[in-house]
């Protein structure tokens, strides 16, 4: 069969690029074309942003109930839809089928709960200091934002972004990565289906450079979501600045799972292993460090090394791949450079450590899962984003340590405790400085109805993926002050309110 060539979406319609020109997706395990896309132009984006400005109007007048139930319906489209956008999930990206349904379920969960924000969207109302008089303030959407997302979690991530957004009010122009397009495409489809009107979420393929760039930089785009590098993020931080705009990033994490000496080792075990190597580590929650008590450090690393052996690659659409492809050879190409990096700073490659290549494997982009003993805190290899099946042993000798260790790292995003002991959980809760803890239990998994987000350079400060917190992401606080006294009143002047002048 053909590859599909797929358009934009502007404006209810599906349009081709003004560029005259096409990019291809591959599926990572094997190199199979999964479609061709526009390689999108600033033209393209200006008549995006424009179809999403006019869209706004209509959009933000319409009820919040009614804007939930379209959002509500997306959630039952997408479930019905679920198996074939989770094997198109495991084509495109990569990771194995289970993960890829439980990303398509991540979004239909997140769809369940910002619909049900539509009835509540909760603002303030509080009592005025003066007589006769009504103080509250309510939530006005943004206006366009631009949704700009990665591949890693192709269906999860833009749901987190696009779903508060529309509830809110606002119009989406929304621009994937380019590793997964299609699967945006289909999305786009879905949102078709469930009866969104003409304009209000608008698709843009194409390159981050040109299309993200110029989302970014156009003065009718009021807020920019973000998920992805931290050299990204920040220059998209920059680049916004020029118009104030609002900025929500989700960057890169560092994260580490502490184990301490009275810790179920068998569990803690269970749990860095499908942290470090469930995505092909490709998570920006994965655990890419173990800290670990010095006194269990052997029996752990020595069983942590025979089970993470035996751990099976291949194409995630096999019921016995345990490990996907990572996302291109480029990926492939930085996670080797740190396993060399590794290496010249002295750590010791336990297992792993190189391209797999081995039959089948050959055609994609596989890498083996890998563990580096005898790191330092303080290695490139302790510190900076791998994104991949790559994971650093370092030994501590206190809980103490464990969490200097942590939390000293230019990232904050996830990170966990396993231990027995109740009082060193709490110790953790109270000192642990990234945005989300687990107490036995990996560091990966949150949930939608809590924030997600991360500290340091994960993150500048927005919450995103659940909770109401995000809800503030993606609106404007809007104060309003009803005086009806029928006279001049000044707060903080006329403040005497004895019954008998009460009106
Ligand atoms: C991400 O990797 O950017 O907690 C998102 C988790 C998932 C989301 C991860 N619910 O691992």
């Amino acid at each position: 069969m053909l590859a599909q060539e797929y358009k934009n979406h502007i404006n209810g319609k599906w349009v081709v690029s003004r560029s005259g020109k096409t990019f291809s997706s591959r599926n990572p395990a094997n190199g199979e074309l999964i479609g061709t896309l526009q390689l999108s132009d600033a033209q393209d984006v200006n008549d995006a942003v424009d179809a999403a400005q006019n869209a706004f109007e209509k959009w933000r007048k319409y009820p919040a109930p009614k804007r939930a139930e379209l959002i509500y319906r997306v959630s039952e489209v997408l479930r019905a839809r679920k198996q074939e956008m989770g094997e198109l999930l495991t084509r495109e990206m990569g990771k194995v089928l289970p993960e890829a349904l439980g990303d398509v379920q991540e979004a239909i969960d997140m769809a369940m709960y910002m619909a049900g924000e539509g009835r509540r969207l909760n603002g303030m109302l509080v009592p005025s200091e003066l007589p006769s008089k009504w103080a509250m303030a309510v939530r006005d959407p943004l206006g366009v934002v631009a949704a700009i997302t990665p591949w890693n979690f192709p269906i999860a991530i833009p749901a987190w972004k696009m779903f508060p957004a529309l509830v809110c009010g606002n119009t989406v122009v929304w621009k994937p990565a380019s590793d997964t397009p299609v699967l945006a495409e289909r999305m786009i489809e879905i949102y078709e289906e469930a009866g969104f009107p003409p304009g209000v979420v608008n698709l843009i393929t194409g390159s981050g450079g040109v299309v993200g760039d110029c989302l970014v930089a156009h003065p009718k785009v009021r807020l920019v979501t973000f998920t992805g590098s931290t050299d990204i993020g920040r220059a998209v931080s920059i680049q916004a600045a020029q118009n104030l705009k609002r900025v929500s990033l989700e960057m890169g994490g560092k994260n580490a799972i502490m184990v301490m000496d009275d810790a179920d080792i068998d569990l803690a075990i269970e749990g860095i292993v499908w942290s470090a190597f469930g995505t092909s580590g490709q998570r920006c929650t994965a655990c890419s460090r173990i800290i670990v008590h010095e006194a269990i450090k052997k029996e752990l690393v020595d069983k942590l090394a025979a089970r993470v052996s035996k751990l099976r690659l291949g194409d995630g659409l096999l019921a016995t791949t345990e490990v996907g492809p990572v996302i291109n050879n480029k990926a492939a190409q930085k996670i080797h450079e740190y396993t060399e990096i590794a290496k010249q700073e002295g750590a010791t490659v336990l297992i792993g450590g190189d391209y797999a290549t081995d039959g089948e494997l050959a055609k994609g982009s596989f890498y083996q899962p890998t563990i580096f003993d005898n790191v330092l805190p303080t290695m490139r290899v302790a510190q900076e984003e791998i994104f991949g099946p790559s994971l650093s042993v370092i030994s501590c000798n206190s809980l103490e340590q464990a969490i200097e260790y942590n939390n000293h790292t230019n990232f904050g995003l996830s990170a966990s405790l396993y231990t027995s002991d109740v009082n060193r959980a709490f110790e953790a809760m109270r000192d642990v400085t990234t945005g989300l803890l687990y107490i036995n239990a990996g560091t990966i998994g949150s949930e939608v109805q809590l924030p997600f987000g991360g500290t340091r350079g994960t993150g500048n400060g927005h919450r995103e993926g659940g909770g109401p917190v995000v809800l503030d992401t993606f609106c404007e606080w809007k104060t309003i002050y009803v005086d009806y006294s029928g006279r001049l009143q000044r707060a903080q002047i006329d403040t005497d309110t004895l019954a008998g002048k009460i009106k």
